[in-house]
């Protein structure tokens, strides 16, 4: 790249304190390699950008990049015919007990190569990059062994190599039991302290350490251990709490400072005011909720009430949420969870960085942040959440490169 670009467009900065959305209308966001070096309304463009190369973008909209704060982007096989099932009748957790659900995912994705793993995942990544991810956020979580493990790890980081995309990975090995360690979960926690999270740390592929905290998953006493062992390596957790039934998961990894509680649907409000002390960003999965049909409601107006900051996820996986668009998440959190589309885009981008533990500033249009930006064929924001199935994305500019 050569030198400054001054782009020219409607501007949603996310940034706190300048009013809905940091909206500027008719702005200006300068861009120099790969770093955002002004942003604000083009009449106040310094004189030293007046002469780089301009671009106008007229009635676009300019947004931060979006995050996928939660997806289970790796996988083998698909769950077409549990989603039969379900429709026939049976439950998610009556399929899970029945040795179908996250073990029949673990059975294809161990069945699979590391280039069939790749080929798979960076399918459903297209998917999300047309749609104006540029970063996100991969679980473990179907290997459940330590090379299967690994390898999920191992194809998460190549995507980043394949793809314009920041990737962030989360070890999730306390996902589920696999038959090899029926009766015997605690020995299999063990196994997942003592001798996976270490390996996968030892070759550099853990970003964060996540669990399943319900019924068909792990006992809090369970993911207390996993949650040591993370502590142990400086490693920052968050769980998945609350999905189907209310084990005080939020509470659990709000009092270990986690980044994010994730699903909540049955959360109280002791698991809100733990999260709000605790800085713990609540993330919300209305792929998951629409999918399972749930009718229980996260409760939104407590977070809200509390100052517990909002989230919202793909969590992209073949069971509970085959959702290939964050777009499409936005629509869902504001019509099923009520969200305003200020508070949904605010939930793919700022708050979706603080669910990751990025730095101060990421998912915002802001002097000395990544120019990681997303161009929309839109002229407003709240457009972006309006349409359903809609393709509003224009272009990307990912590290200062428009791709
Ligand atoms: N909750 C979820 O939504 C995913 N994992 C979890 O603990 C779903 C995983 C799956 O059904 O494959
Ligand atoms: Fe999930």
């Amino acid at each position: 790249m050569t030198g400054p670009i001054c782009l020219h467009a409607n501007i949603a900065t996310m940034q706190k304190n300048q009013g809905s959305y940091g909206l500027i209308e008719k702005g200006c966001v300068v861009i120099n390699e790969d770093k955002i070096v002004w942003v604000g309304p083009h009449h106040e463009l310094p004189a030293e950008y007046i002469g780089v190369t301009q671009k106008h973008y007229s009635d676009r909209l300019i947004t931060p990049a979006l995050i996928d704060c939660h997806t289970h982007l790796v996988y083998g096989g698909d769950r077409a015919a549990e989603f039969e099932m379900r429709l026939e009748g049976a439950s998610y957790e009556e399929v899970a007990r029945a040795g179908g659900g996250i073990v029949s995912t673990v059975k294809a994705t161990r069945a699979a190569s590391e280039e069939e793993l790749l080929d798979g995942a960076l399918k459903r990544l297209d998917m999300l990059l047309a749609d104006g991810v540029g970063t996100i956020e991969v679980k473990s979580g179907y290997g459940l062994d330590l090379k299967n493990e690994l390898a999920m790890l191992r194809v998460a980081r190549r995507l980043e190599k394949e793809r314009p995309v920041h990737v962030r990975t989360t070890f999730l090995g306390a996902h589920a039991l696999t038959p090899e360690y029926s009766n015997r979960a605690d020995d299999y926690i063990d196994y997942v302290c003592n001798e996976i999270l270490p390996a996968a740390v030892s070759e550099g592929l853990v970003d964060a350490v996540d669990g399943f905290c319900e019924g068909i998953g792990f006992s809090r006493k369970q993911i207390e251990k996993v949650f040591n062992a993370a502590a142990g390596l400086n490693l920052p957790v968050k769980l998945h709490a609350e999905q189907l039934s209310n084990l005080n998961g939020a509470a659990l990894v709000a009092e270990r400072r986690g980044l994010s509680a994730d699903h909540l649907e049955y959360l109280d409000q002791s698991g809100v005011d733990a999260m709000a002390k605790n800085g713990t960003v609540a993330v919300l999965l209305p792929g998951a909720f629409y999918t399972l049909h749930e009718t229980r409601m996260p409760p939104v107006a407590a977070l809200l009430e509390a100052g517990v900051p909002i989230a919202i996820a793909t969590d992209c996986n073949p069971g509970s949420s085959p959702l290939f668009s964050l777009v499409l998440a936005m629509n869902m959190a504001c019509t099923l969870f009520r969200l305003t589309p200020e508070l949904a885009l605010a939930g793919v981008t700022l708050n979706a960085a603080r669910a990751l533990g990025l730095e101060e500033g990421r998912g915002t249009i802001a002097a000395g942040q990544p120019a990681d930006l997303a161009i929309w064929d839109v002229k407003m924001p709240a457009e972006l959440s309006y349409g359903i199935g809609h393709r509003p994305l224009h272009a990307r500019i990912h590290g200062g490169v428009l791709v």
